[in-house]
């Protein structure tokens, strides 16, 4: 694979730590955009998460080290043009799979949460044994939105159908259909409405997942006084310190095998979004190598 220009390099890593060969890390933009029913925007996301990482401070406090030296490599942004949505997930698909043959780790930046059905397949071949956990402010799992079956309200719809496992958190906007399903097939939806004042027990949240987990995140599931920069902020959500203890708890009791951050919608000149994302994905990277 090429390497992208410095400018569009989570971080602005030197080649040093930077080449897909010497990478363990490979950051995948995936600006897919077809179904946003709200504002559009998403196809900028990648780019802004981008921009915003050459401004993350590569010490961590927290765990005290740094954590560029995993080798850390941004793939040119991938491109959808003229492509359907199921084409465009197939792209992604053959690109993830590349990269878990040589034993890497995909992280990809969206997007609208559709595309991530492409990552999804290329994980659930390699690891038959998945399990999602979810951070959303929607449930996604309307059967299909305005017709769509490929759409970014029918995400996690799509995928339960041949993989189940999986819980949700920041859940506080579904319709009545979704409700219905959560209830019918007995959901782990953690409702933001009940999270909110009991907060979290993380091994009860983890007990829905198997060993292997991918890890997507709508950037809507979380506060928009954190995140305002999406296409469907919803009040309340989750905060940073509370996320950065449940996911820190996540990668260090289950095999994260990839993650997503999708829904990311760039506001002009408001950049803190951009940048809580940003440095999340590193902290993440970080809780995944080094702890
Ligand atoms: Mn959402």
């Amino acid at each position: 694979m090429s390497h992208a220009p410095i400018a569009n390099n989570f971080l602005g890593l030197e080649s040093q730590y930077s080449t897909y060969e010497k990478s363990k890390v490979v950051i995948l933009p995936a600006p897919f955009e077809a179904s946003t029913s709200y504002q559009t925007g998403t196809a900028d996301g990648p780019k802004a998460i981008l921009e915003a990482s050459q401004q993350v401070e590569v010490y961590d406090i927290e765990l005290g080290t740094h954590f560029h030296t995993v080798g850390i490599h941004t793939t040119p942004s991938l491109n959808f043009s003229g492509k359907t949505a199921e084409q465009s997930c197939q792209l992604l698909y053959e690109k993830t799979k590349k990269v878990l043959l040589d034993q890497k780790w995909p992280v990809m930046l969206g997007g609208e949460h559709t595309i991530s059905y492409g990552l999804f397949r290329a994980l659930f071949e390699k690891y038959p044994n998945l399990s999602l956990f979810h951070i959303d402010a929607h449930a996604d799992m309307r059967e299909a939105y305005e017709g769509n079956p490929y759409s970014h309200a029918s995400i996690l719809y799509l995928i339960r159908k041949t993989c189940p496992r999986t819980v949700s958190i920041g859940i506080r906007s579904i319709c009545e259909e979704e409700a219905l399903y959560i209830k019918k097939n007995k959901v782990p939806v953690y409702f933001d409405t009940q999270t909110q004042k009991t907060g979290f027990d993380t091994n009860d949240l983890f007990s829905h997942l198997t060993e292997d987990v991918y890890l997507t995140i709508d950037v809507d599931g979380f506060s928009p006084s954190l995140i305002p920069s999406t296409g469907t902020p919803e009040p309340g959500g989750l905060g940073w310190y509370e996320t950065l203890d449940i996911l820190k708890k996540l990668f260090k009791k289950k095999n994260v095998v990839g993650m997503d951050f999708v829904e990311m919608m760039p506001i002009k000149n408001v950049v803190y979004g951009d940048f809580s994302v940003a440095k999340m994905i590193y902290k993440c990277i970080g809780y995944n190598y080094f702890q």
